[in-house]
């Protein structure tokens, strides 16, 4: 099967790529990334001799209609993720979201390809730290910033080319990850590599807000899962039932380090925080058999350390410039 991974220089991109060369001998994976800050080609140094790698852009329609035309099946992990930035300058978000999207769905349209979308449940909006409820399939689209809503533009595309042109694709909407290979910019990394230095971690406001945390890997094989044995045209949710509020993952990581409980700083919040995110993964583990590998949340967290104090020559180069975005907003 002839495979192509956009984003497959990003975190979870990277993490697909190198699984999918360990567990599926019959993949030939091509890669396309335009790296970004975000985008780091030494994640994939382990299967550089195994890959193609092309370095360009979703939205380059050129590019992007010949190697889709090369391919059985595209993965669409490419994307502006970052919710903090995105208050920063949305635009690259519109540029890479959506418009990077449609190049592709035009793509595999006119050469009928299979496509799998990689979304996020942001595109929920925020459920209510009180009420037991979760996302599910029918949950309508409520998202918050210009990061969610041009994810929410993106899967609103991909249906419509399903319903409208026939398209064969397959939306999946993931939890928060974590694990190897995540960029500094964001809240567990961050954390463990300001640890790692010596320095307190960050909780936004009071640290209550509840993520639902799923290690890299599970989302991965979920993916694949829903490659596999999926229904076209269906979206499935991909959660590991991991809530923890921040307070609890700081105090965790804390722990895990020796440090005191009370050893980190409140900064200030992000302008229209989402308060929980919580998924219901019913559809994907009755219909497709899915089940995570990695239910220990301490557990998975203790590994991710560990590869953030063997791996910092992967990190380090980008860490000062996250922390110096960080210092414009005093977070
Ligand atoms: P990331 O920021 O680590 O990686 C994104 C990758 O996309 C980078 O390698 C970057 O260089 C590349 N890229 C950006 N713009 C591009 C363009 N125009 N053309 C080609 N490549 C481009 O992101 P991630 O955390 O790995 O997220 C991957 C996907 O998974 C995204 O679509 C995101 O919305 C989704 N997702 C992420 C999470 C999470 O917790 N991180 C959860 C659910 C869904
Ligand atoms: O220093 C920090 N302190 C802090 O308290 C940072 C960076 C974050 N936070 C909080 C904000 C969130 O409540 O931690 C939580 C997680 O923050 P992020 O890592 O920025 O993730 P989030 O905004 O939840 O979005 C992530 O999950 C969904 C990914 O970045 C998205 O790409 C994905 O779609």
């Amino acid at each position: 099967m002839r495979v192509l991974v956009t984003g497959g220089a990003g975190f979870i991109g990277a993490n697909f790529t190198l699984q999918t060369l360990r567990d599926r001998p019959d993949a030939e994976v091509t890669v396309l990334d335009a790296l970004t800050y975000a985008g780091d080609r030494s994640s994939l140094e382990p299967v550089a001799r195994r890959i193609e790698f092309v370095h360009g852009s979703v939205t380059d329609a050129d590019l992007v209609d010949r190697l889709v035309g090369a391919a059985d099946v595209v993965v669409h992990f490419a994307a502006e993720s970052h919710n903090d930035n995105s208050l920063d300058d949305p635009s690259p978000f519109v540029q890479t979201n959506l418009v990077g999207t449609f190049t592709l769905l035009e793509a595999v349209r006119r050469h009928g390809v299979r496509f799998h979308h990689v979304s996020t449940d942001e595109v929920y909006g925020e459920l209510s730290l009180d009420d037991p409820a979760k996302f599910t399939p029918e949950t309508p689209y409520d998202p918050s910033s210009p990061y969610s809503a041009t994810k929410a533009g993106s899967d609103h595309l991909v249906r419509a080319w399903v319903r409208s042109f026939g398209v064969r694709a397959t939306i999946s909407n993931c939890s928060n990850n974590y694990g190897p290979y995540q960029h500094v910019e964001k809240f567990i990394p961050r954390q463990i590599t300001n640890l790692l230095d010596g320095v307190r971690p960050r909780l936004y406001g009071a640290g209550l807000n509840v993520r639902d945390w799923i290690h890299v890997e599970d989302h991965n094989t979920a993916v694949w899962a829903i490659i596999d044995h999926g229904r076209i045209g269906e979206t499935y949710l991909i959660g590991a039932d991991g809530e923890r509020n921040n307070l609890e993952v700081v105090r965790t990581l804390l722990e895990i380090f020796g440090r005191d409980a009370d050893d980190f700083d409140h900064v200030p919040d992000r302008p229209g925080h989402d308060l929980r995110y919580a998924i219901d993964a019913t559809t994907l583990r009755d219909e497709l058999g899915w089940t995570p590998r990695y239910t220990d949340f301490r557990a998975g967290l203790e590994a991710t350390v560990d590869w953030y104090r063997k791996n910092e020559a992967w990190w380090r180069p980008a860490k000062a410039a996250a922390e110096a975005r960080y210092a414009r907003t005093g977070q």
